[in-house]
């Protein structure tokens, strides 16, 4: 067996865990990112996080920062990292394809990350079956606990309604700019559970999940990048993927942490391009796209 052949991942059970992702809304995988991708990944977050200024901290204070992936070509290789492909096929979940993703992190005191969920496509019937449109794989640069941050989400609220659901809409800019710390959607609730990781490991989240973050209450700046995927992303309605390929080219986004700027990995310089271009998802033509939609219906 050559190398590129070895599995890269420590033992689990995929068919579990899946079950594990359909039932919650979220699977955790432990060690997918070796520590030399680790290395080069928090190094291209420190990078870019040295781009943005007190303004742009400010602006998404509850999430600690914004920062499109598409911005940074220096990303092209965790997105082409293998053991993501491994871990896909083993949750059986093939012809997953990247859109989009952010550097959202923490500064040491940064406030929690209020509750939300990220799927925007509620209007299309596809959202009250099982098959995941949209996960999130969030990749965290340092162990997380509850101290430093950690994610903390509401266990199958991706299929069932829940309370939190009807507080005001998480991406409203009163939220990200917490003007109100003592709004509900930064407290605790009594149904979440915790998630705390070891630096490298995976936590992959069904895009309709409810969750969000701990304060950051350590001395020290608590980095993850979110990566949103799409499983069996040719398979999808069309109108699906003509909403997806809008997110993919950064068109019509409520929350556009960078507007105006139109840099994604299909135009990123070699050899960047080239190592993303199996991942990424395609044009589906001219074809109207899903109407935007984060008001659940279940
Ligand atoms: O930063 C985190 O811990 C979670 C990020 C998140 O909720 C998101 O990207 O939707």
């Amino acid at each position: 067996m050559n190398d590129t052949a070895q599995p890269r991942l420590a033992a689990w059970d995929g068919a579990a865990t899946r079950r594990r992702l359909e039932a919650d809304g979220f699977c955790h995988v432990p060690g997918v990112l070796d520590p030399a991708a680790l290395r080069a990944t928090k190094a291209a977050a420190e990078n870019a996080l040295g781009t943005v200024g007190a303004d742009h901290r400010a602006q998404w204070r509850s999430q600690g920062s914004l920062i499109p992936v598409a911005d940074h070509p220096a990303f092209a290789s965790l997105i082409a990292h293998p053991g993501f492909q491994e871990m896909f096929g083993r949750l059986g979940l093939p012809g997953t394809r990247f859109s989009s993703g952010y550097v959202i992190s923490k500064p040491p005191g940064g406030p929690a990350l209020f509750w939300h969920q990220d799927w925007w496509g509620w209007q299309h019937p596809i959202s009250r079956e099982e098959r995941i449109v949209q996960l999130a794989l969030f990749l965290y640069m340092t162990d997380t606990t509850r101290e430093n941050g950690c994610l903390r989400l509401i266990p199958g609220s991706h299929r069932r309604p829940h309370p939190l659901h009807d507080l005001v809409d998480a991406h409203d800019p009163t939220l990200a700019e917490v003007r109100n710390p003592d709004d509900a959607a930064f407290a605790s609730h009594l149904d979440q559970v915790d998630v705390p990781v070891t630096a490298g490991d995976v936590v992959v989240v069904d895009a309709r999940v409810i969750h969000g973050a701990h304060p950051n209450r350590s001395g020290r700046e608590r980095t993850n990048i979110t990566l949103w995927w799409h499983p069996d992303y040719d398979g999808l309605p069309t109108s699906l993927r003509a909403r997806i390929w809008k997110l993919y080219r950064r068109e019509e986004i409520d929350t556009d942490a960078a507007p105006g700027r139109t840099l994604r990995p299909d135009i990123w310089p070699e050899p960047a391009r080239s190592q993303v271009t199996p991942f990424l998802v395609t044009d589906p033509g001219p074809v109207a796209p899903e109407p935007w939609n984060r008001t659940p219906r279940y």
